[in-house]
């Protein structure tokens, strides 16, 4: 019988149930390797080929999944990927292989794995593994390298491919000899979990071949604990005495599965529960005490909260300081709050804030930790709860009247371009009333991914979610053409749930060719487009400091629906507001019911919210004479 190719396997025969098969039992964590991978490994020392071994390792690991372009780097191995339960998925661009994986491993929580031809295909990965870096996602890249005969003659597709990922990865596993491939192999997937970020495993061309003695390591997955006993009392101490504790839920609290437990201590406490920048699903928004994100265009109630906090709980999270920046005016971090911060990577601890007591530990364990401590004792806050909580409320009132009433910029330049564009011909629409419309039609259990961009930054108002690994932005790496390839890896991970990613035109036309991944693959998503016809958020810059000279800044686009079509989507133009929320829910039915990929584009005007940051930019200066006007 031939192999089976993994042209026979359609995603909806490559189930969410399969893939759940395929996983090693992590249930029993600590130093016990992970037991049981459904699909079995070889067992003991065999004698074998370092393909063999690379795949082998791979199966232990319990991947079913990789991304990647094809190679002849890799072909030896790949060639047996299939009969070992995995498959490849081909994508348009290496770049969203990587952010593929990235998304694959924050939806699930396991890694995703990256592949591609040395040199060229390897290099196109690096913004992408530097994303999945600041979002602390367990991605593998696979390097295969140079055969070593040919390294340093300036071959066919030559390139040093360690330092390119130095600065992004946890982790480098050379494999500097073939018969240490299933050790490297293995090392680099559990350092993945174990250090919360991208690893490199880069194999010479040649060492995939030969013959070798080898034993499949098991996995080995580290329990992580609550923190030292000292660091613990000291905290429960400051809580038990604080009046007005607030929970800063961060990263730690989704990766960790830790909602639960931060529930239940800001139930203790009564404390209002802010999330991070982009940690939007760090904290279930249905819940009283949820205030919604800080940072950039984040939640106005969260930051007025916050900025009364004597003591302030950062749960897994480094407070970063984009995240943590003035917005809206309001230059709202507690500078004289006492701060407790829980951080699995302790070298986090109190890089980024000044803080009083620093816990190294895991979000969850450390939650009970403290709730333990404090749960019967009289706490100097007790008193007050219904006056905090009545607090709460009313912040959170006042900011969601304002965001209802907030129906569109209102600074001089947006005013303008409203006022403009009302003599062009179509129609456009005010984004902060699309996000509304499009916050109102989400489905339940939706994953959404959003790029960078104007529109896309304004929409941290607007999302809101009830469970975690639900959201997906690139963090502080910040690249355009983010969105759509990570909620390709989300769904492909996550067959069962609504994808919806947000791009801007400008971060879209960057990452759009991945439509055809869908397509092709049967992985369907719903992508909206936000077509402004400019690359926005940097034309704010040039508004807010440039007096308007803009360069480089427009756009004028074709028909992103009609794109989309052509690659064999749906696609559909929406310029009327009643039809915003139709159009999302329809796509989303034909993604779940029909498996369809659907382009929605929006067309908006050109107005823009707040720029990203004021710190970043001053006056311009000109001394030289010719330039005397440009200032
Ligand atoms: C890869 C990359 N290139 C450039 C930038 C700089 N940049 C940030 S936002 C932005 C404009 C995005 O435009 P668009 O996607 O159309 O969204 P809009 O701002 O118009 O809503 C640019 C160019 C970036 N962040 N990442
Ligand atoms: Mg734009």
């Amino acid at each position: 019988m031939p192999p089976a190719t993994t042209a026979d396997r359609s995603a909806t025969q490559w189930s969410d149930a399969k893939r759940a098969d395929a996983l090693p039992d992590e249930g029993a964590m600590g130093t016990q390797p992970g037991a049981g991978a459904a699909r079995a490994v070889v067992q003991g020392v065999q004698k074998m080929t370092p393909s063999e071994a690379f795949v082998e390792t791979l199966v232990a690991n319990g991947v079913t999944d990789i991304f990647g372009i094809m190679g002849s780097a890799f072909m030896d191995a790949m060639d047996i990927f299939a009969p070992a339960g995995i498959r490849l998925i081909p994508v348009v661009h290496e770049q969203g292989a990587g952010h593929m994986a990235d998304g694959y491993a924050r939806v699930s929580g396991r890694h995703g794995v990256v592949i591609g031809q040395n040199g060229p295909g390897i290099s196109n990965c690096v913004t992408a593994i530097a994303a999945a870096y600041w979002a602390h996602s367990p991605v593998v890249i696979v390097t295969p390298e140079t055969g070593t005969m040919g390294m340093g003659l300036g071959g066919f597709q030559e390139a040093n491919q360690l330092p390119m990922f130095e600065e992004f990865t946890k982790y480098q596993g050379h494999v500097n000899n073939p018969k240490r491939m299933a050790e490297f192999t293995a090392r680099c997937f559990d350092r993945a979990i174990s250090e919360m970020g991208p690893t490199q495993l880069n194999i010479p061309r040649d060492h995939f071949y030969g013959e070798i003695q080898c034993e499949i390591p098991k996995p080995m997955r580290v329990e992580r604990g609550a923190g030292g006993e000292k660091s613990l009392d000291a905290a429960a101490e400051l809580l038990a005495q604080a009046k007005f504790p607030v929970i800063l839920a961060g990263g730690g609290v989704v990766m960790g599965d830790a909602v639960e437990e931060t529930r239940l201590l800001a139930e203790r406490l009564g404390a209002p529960v802010v999330t991070g920048y982009l940690r939007n699903d760090a904290f279930p928004a249905s819940h009283p005490l949820w205030c919604g994100p800080l940072g950039y265009q984040g939640s106005k109630a969260a930051m007025k909260l916050i900025a009364q906090a004597d003591v302030v709980l950062a749960l897994g999270s480094r407070m970063g300081p984009f995240g943590t920046l003035p917005q809206h005016g309001l230059d709202y971090w507690p500078k004289d709050a006492k701060i407790i911060q829980v951080e699995a990577d302790h070298t986090n601890l109190g890089l980024v804030k000044k803080i009083s007591v620093g816990i190294a530990g895991d979000a969850k364990a450390a939650a009970r930790a403290i709730l333990a401590r404090i749960d019967r004792k009289q706490l100097a806050c007790d008193a007050t709860k219904a006056e905090r909580a009545r607090k709460v409320a009313d912040e959170k009132k006042a900011w969601e009247d304002e965001l209802s009433g907030w129906s569109h910029e209102k600074d001089a330049y947006s005013l303008d371009m409203i006022e403009e564009q009302k003599k062009e011909p179509g129609n456009w629409l005010h984004p902060r009333q699309v996000l509304r419309e499009l916050e109102k039609a989400m489905p339940a259990h939706a994953m959404v991914s959003t790029d960078i961009g104007n529109i896309n930054s304004v929409a941290n108002s607007y999302l809101r979610f009830d469970e975690p690994r639900s959201f997906f932005a690139p963090m502080s790496f910040g690249n355009c053409g983010y969105a759509l390839p990570t909620i390709i890896g989300a769904k492909t991970a996550a067959m069962h749930r609504p994808a919806i990613s947000y791009a801007g035109d400008g971060a879209w036309g960057m990452s759009m060719s991945e439509i055809m991944t869908c397509v092709r693959h049967g992985i369907p998503v719903t992508a909206v487009v936000f077509h402004n016809r400019q690359w926005g958020a940097e034309k704010k810059n040039q508004v807010d400091f440039y007096s308007r000279r803009f360069v480089a800044g427009e756009l004028d686009n074709e028909s992103f629906a009609g794109i989309g079509k052509a690659m064999g989507a749906e696609g559909v133009v929406v310029d009327r507001l009643d039809d915003v929320g139709a159009a999302l829910r329809k796509a989303v039915d034909a993604q779940m019911k029909d498996g369809k990929t659907t382009v929605v584009e929006i067309m908006c005007t050109r107005e823009l919210g707040d720029p990203f940051r004021r710190d970043a930019l001053s006056k311009p200066v000109r001394f030289l004479d010719k330039y005397k006007d440009y200032v």
